[in-house]
């Protein structure tokens, strides 16, 4: 029982070392995972989440919020298409081209990403391809969608570390 005691006392110092070590190393990789957020492949973002793409919700207080986005993750932008009887709010989505044109709601030179109803359904996916700024907004009514209806945001989508 002697022996018993002491090659049993070795492993619970090994099995307690490696487990520390472990637990460690674990600790480790948790902290400097952090940041920047190191998630499994590319992510498919509901734009305005249950709200979806609608005229009077701060999408650039919600992109705040969802930061950081990933070059290749999904925008999807949901929302109703015209019906014959007009009950829906028709929307759309623009690229537009700069800063200065995003903080006017300029549409002019804008690329036209979904017309008004490519919004149904499933909603409207646009991949975020590359490492620039991408500016959103809403077309409809010459831009008071944007302004007034706040339907802008920009998103500065970092490269994934895999
Ligand atoms: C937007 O919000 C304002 C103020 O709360 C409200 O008066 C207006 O009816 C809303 N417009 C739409 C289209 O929801
Ligand atoms: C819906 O809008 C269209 C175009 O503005 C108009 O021609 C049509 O009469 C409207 N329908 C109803 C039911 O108001
Ligand atoms: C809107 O943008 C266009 C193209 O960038 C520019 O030529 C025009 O001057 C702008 N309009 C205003 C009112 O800033
Ligand atoms: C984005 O996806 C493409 C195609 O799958 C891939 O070639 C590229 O490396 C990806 N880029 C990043 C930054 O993950
Ligand atoms: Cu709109």
């Amino acid at each position: 029982m002697g022996g018993f005691t002491f090659a049993h006392s070795l492993i619970f110092l090994i099995v307690a070392a490696s487990t520390l070590s472990v637990c460690t190393a674990n600790k480790e990789w948790q902290f400097s995972s952090r940041q920047p957020k190191k998630t499994q492949g590319p992510n498919k973002i509901i734009v305005g989440g249950s709200e979806g793409w609608r005229f009077n919700f701060s999408y650039t207080a919600w992109a705040r919020k969802n930061v950081p986005f990933y070059v290749n993750d999904t925008l999807v932008f949901k929302y109703d298409p015209p019906t014959a009887d007009n009950t829906t709010i028709p929307h759309s989505v623009y690229l537009l081209p700069n800063l200065r044109s995003f903080v006017k709601c300029n549409l002019t030179g804008a690329q036209m990403l979904a017309d008004v109803t490519q919004g149904g359904g499933d909603g409207f996916e646009f991949v975020l391809k590359s490492w620039k700024p991408h500016y959103f907004a809403c077309g409809q009514h010459d831009g008071i969608h944007c302004s007034v209806g706040q339907m802008k945001f920009f998103v500065m989508p970092m490269l994934r570390w895999y």
